[in-house]
């Protein structure tokens, strides 16, 4: 088995070798998929996987626009239309200076694994640009997202593809965007998702993604009849998806010590409340401020400069800022500390090694691609109100987000469990979201 994932490997490689968070995230479904392809005779033989790996389109181009001073910049932008065989390509939008297109192939692959496991019906994709909008005036966040729509526009549609948001693109990004496609298209449908209430948007989706990893990591716990009550979680990030998880885990009775952004962590060991939450998304949100800042107003909390919060003491983990933010060390000293759980609200934000430590210690780890997938179902909820023309109340958006969290760690208990009763949910999560697609791109044939 090991010189089949080898060979398929090898030819991703040959093909990607200047990609290696593309070829990480490949390596590690090719690790528990190809095995399963091997035992089932549909879809042995058919290259599927070779297929998937290759994206159906990959458009970049030229982003050029005005700063306040008048000076012209000039940034990359992309999207990705990775895979279409079970809907629309879909997927989120990041504008991060560390944006190429290993990073976006990565999150483009992932996302048709995700999607496919949210039990609606939408493709993969991912975009975004090497843009940076910190330290960017609105006029030229503006200015920036116009000029990127101007040519993003003809790429995308509501039956076509239908971005959102991701990290450095959230509600103003998205009216920015949804703005200019409008005037450029004349049409107002659901092209992008994570739009404001007023204009489309639907309840709960900024909420989503935080919510739903909270959900998914309240149905593993409850699988060891345990839950959040009184449980220690520490968070890394602080932007939307960090933000709601916090939330949720508060309401739960968790006591949340810590939170992130590239600068560094705070530690709050008193926990961070409501309160103190309002004060964290008004600083991010509003006053698009630094993490560092909360030491200020909160004296008793600590700040620690360029570290990552994965050494204070915890019984669940959720990180929720980036790619790579944990690393084995990490992941041991999780365990070492007691860890009992770990849900990735990030995509990708632990390491191979460290999800190799998580699964050897048989702990409950979600990968990313499972316990994310709130954010992008709201959206496919979105998608659906939009379609209709009518919109659902918090409360029904709330109740069919819990539903589809529950349905996805089914799938993953269905696909993940070994026989000593363990569930590998990077496994589950794998083998579900490749079924769906694979099934589909056998029907459709060679295309
Ligand atoms: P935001 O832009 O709202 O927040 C990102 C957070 O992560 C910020 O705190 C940011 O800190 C931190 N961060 C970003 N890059 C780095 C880095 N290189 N090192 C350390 N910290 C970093 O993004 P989101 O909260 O939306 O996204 C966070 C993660 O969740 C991403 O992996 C994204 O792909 C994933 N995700 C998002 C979904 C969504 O609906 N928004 C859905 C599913 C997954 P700083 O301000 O210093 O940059
Ligand atoms: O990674 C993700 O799932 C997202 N950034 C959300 C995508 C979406 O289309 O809502």
């Amino acid at each position: 088995m090991k010189a089949k994932i080898d060979t398929f490997m090898e030819e991703v490689k040959t093909r990607n070798g200047h990609e290696p968070e593309f070829i990480q995230a490949v390596q590690e479904v090719a690790e528990t998929v190809i095995p399963y392809i091997v035992k089932h005779k549909i879809y042995n033989g058919k290259n599927i996987l070779l297929r998937m790996v290759e994206p159906e389109r990959l458009i970049s181009f030229r982003v050029a626009w005005v700063d306040d001073s008048g000076v012209i910049h000039v940034n990359r932008g992309y999207r990705i239309q990775m895979n279409s065989a079970i809907g629309p390509y879909k997927g989120g939008l990041r504008f991060h200076p560390t944006v190429n297109a290993s990073i976006l192939k990565f999150l483009a692959f992932e996302q048709v694994f995700k999607n496919s496991l949210t039990t609606l019906p939408m493709g993969g994709g991912k975009g975004g640009s090497d843009f940076n909008p910190k330290g960017k005036s609105d006029d030229e966040v503006m200015r920036f997202c116009h000029s990127f729509m101007l040519e993003l526009n003809r790429h995308i549609g509501p039956n076509t593809d239908v971005p959102a948001g991701d990290i450095g693109v959230g509600a103003r990004e998205i009216g920015f965007l949804f703005g200019m496609y409008k005037k450029i298209r004349n049409e107002f449908t659901g092209v992008l998702t994570g739009k404001g209430l007023s204009w489309g948007g639907s309840k709960i989706r900024p909420e989503a993604t935080g919510y739903g990893t909270v959900y998914f990591a309240q149905s593993m716990l409850k699988t060891k009849n345990e839950n959040f009550e009184g449980k220690t979680v520490v968070i890394s990030g602080s932007g939307n998806v960090a933000q709601f998880a916090t939330e949720k885990a508060i309401a739960l009775g968790a006591n949340v010590v810590t939170l992130s952004d590239s600068g560094g962590y705070i530690y709050d060991k008193d926990g961070i409340d409501s309160e103190k939450l309002a004060f964290i998304m008004d600083l991010k949100n509003n006053k698009r401020g630094r993490i560092s800042e909360y030491v200020k107003t909160y004296t008793s909390a600590e700040f620690h400069a360029r570290k990552t919060p994965w050494g204070v003491k915890c019984d669940v983990a959720l990180p929720c800022a980036t790619q790579n933010e944990l690393h084995q060390e990490d992941a041991k000293t999780l365990l070492n500390n007691g860890c009992i759980c770990v849900a990735e609200g990030a995509n990708m934000p632990s390491t191979t090694d460290a999800v190799h430590e998580f699964i050897k210690a048989k702990i409950l780890f979600a990968p990313g691609k499972a316990s994310n997938a709130g954010g992008v179902a709201t959206s496919g909820l979105e998608m659906s109100q939009n379609s209709l023309r009518i919109s659902w109340t918090r409360k029904e958006v709330d109740a069919r987000l819990k539903d589809i969290m529950e349905d996805i760690h089914q799938s993953c208990i269905e696909y993940g469990k070994d026989d000593d009763g363990f569930v590998d949910y990077v496994k589950g999560a794998n083998i579900a979201g490749f079924v769906k697609v694979a099934d589909a791109m056998l029907a459709q044939g060679v295309v």
